[in-house]
C-alpha cells in the first residue's frame, strides 16, 4: 500500500486524532489555549507522529482534507468541553498554505463554526509567513477571516523570507515566536537579541507574542523577564491526548 492510499483510508476510517497541547501564561499560572495537533493511529504500527506524514501530505495534496478534518474536530471537541461544564479555553489550529489557498476558505470555516456551535472568538488560526507572500490575496482573505471573528497568530515566526511589512498591514492578533530562537537563548546572544526584539515589536505593534518549545527553567525566567508571558513547550507539556488534556483543565479550574 503506498503511503499515500494509506493516508486516504486513515482519513476515511477515523484513524487521525488530535492530541492538544497547553499554552500558559506563566504571569498568571492559567492555560490561555491549547493547539491542535493531529496524530495517526495506525492499525500495526501504532501512534504515528505527524512529522512522518504531515510533510508528504503537504505534497500531495492530502493536506486540505486532513485540514479540514482537524479544524472541525478541534472545534467540535472545544465545544463539548465547554458543554461539559469545563473551563472555556481557546483552540489554535494549523493552516497550511494549501489550504489558505483554497477556493472558499472562508466560508467553509464559517460553516465548520456554524456547523459546530463554536463561538469564533475560540478559534485561533495558525498560518506561516510562506502564507503572506502574495500580499494583496493574504490581506484580503485575513481581513474576510476576521469578520468571522476568530484570530490568527503567525507560526514559526521569524524563519520565513517574506517582507516585515505585512506585520503592519495584516489583522495580526499574535506572533508565535519558532522554537529554532528559543533553543539557544541562553547560549546564543544573537537569539537571545533576535527573541527580545521580537518580543518588543510585538509590544509596539500591539500584538501577543508566544514562545514556541520551551524546554527549561532558564528559558522560561528569560522570558519572563522580557515580558513574554506566554509559553508553550516541553518544560510545561507536551501535547496530550484528550483525557490528559480535559485532566489539566480540571486542576486549573
Ligand atoms: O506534533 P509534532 O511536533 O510532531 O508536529 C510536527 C509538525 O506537524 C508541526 O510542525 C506541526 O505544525 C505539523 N502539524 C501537526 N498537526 C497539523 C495540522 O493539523 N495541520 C498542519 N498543517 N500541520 C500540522
Ligand atoms: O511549529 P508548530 O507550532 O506546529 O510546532 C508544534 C510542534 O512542536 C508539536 O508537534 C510539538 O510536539 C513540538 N513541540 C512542542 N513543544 C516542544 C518543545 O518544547 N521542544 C521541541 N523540540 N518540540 C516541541
Ligand atoms: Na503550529
Amino acid at each position: 500500500l503506498t503511503l499515500e492510499s494509506e493516508l486516504r483510508r486513515a482519513l476515511a476510517k477515523n484513524e487521525l486524532l488530535l492530541h492538544y497541547q497547553p499554552q500558559i501564561n506563566i504571569a498568571t499560572g492559567r492555560i490561555v489555549g491549547f493547539e491542535a495537533l493531529v496524530r495517526w493511529q495506525h492499525p500495526e504500527r501504532g501512534l504515528v507522529a505527524p512529522g512522518e506524514f504531515i510533510p508528504f501530505a503537504e505534497d500531495s495534496g492530502l493536506i486540505v482534507p486532513i485540514g479540514e478534518w482537524a479544524l472541525k474536530e478541534a472545534c467540535r471537541q472545544n465545544k463539548q468541553w465547554q458543554d461539559a461544564g469545563l473551563e472555556v479555553v481557546p483552540v489554535s489550529v494549523n493552516l497550511s498554505i494549501r489550504q489558505f489557498m483554497q477556493h472558499q476558505l472562508c466560508a467553509r470555516i464559517g460553516r465548520t463554526l456554524r456547523e459546530t456551535g463554536l463561538d469564533p472568538g475560540l478559534l485561533e488560526l495558525e498560518i506561516t509567513e510562506s502564507c503572506t507572500m502574495d500580499i494583496d490575496y493574504a490581506s484580503d482573505l485575513l481581513h474576510e477571516l476576521k469578520k468571522l471573528g476568530v484570530k490568527i497568530s503567525i507560526d514559526d515566526f521569524g524563519t520565513g523570507y517574506s517582507s516585515l511589512s505585512y506585520l503592519k498591514k495584516f489583522p495580526i492578533d499574535k506572533l508565535k515566536i519558532d522554537r529554532s530562537f528559543v533553543r539557544d537563548i541562553m547560549t546564543d546572544p544573537n537569539d537571545a537579541a533576535i527573541v527580545a526584539s521580537i518580543i518588543a515589536m510585538t509590544r509596539h505593534l500591539n500584538m501577543e507574542v508566544i514562545a514556541e518549545g520551551v524546554e527549561t527553567e532558564e528559558q522560561l525566567r528569560f522570558l519572563h523577564d522580557n515580558q513574554c508571558h506566554l509559553i508553550q513547550g516541553f518544560y510545561l507539556s507536551p501535547p496530550l491526548a484528550v483525557p490528559d488534556a480535559e485532566h489539566l483543565m480540571k486542576l486549573y479550574s
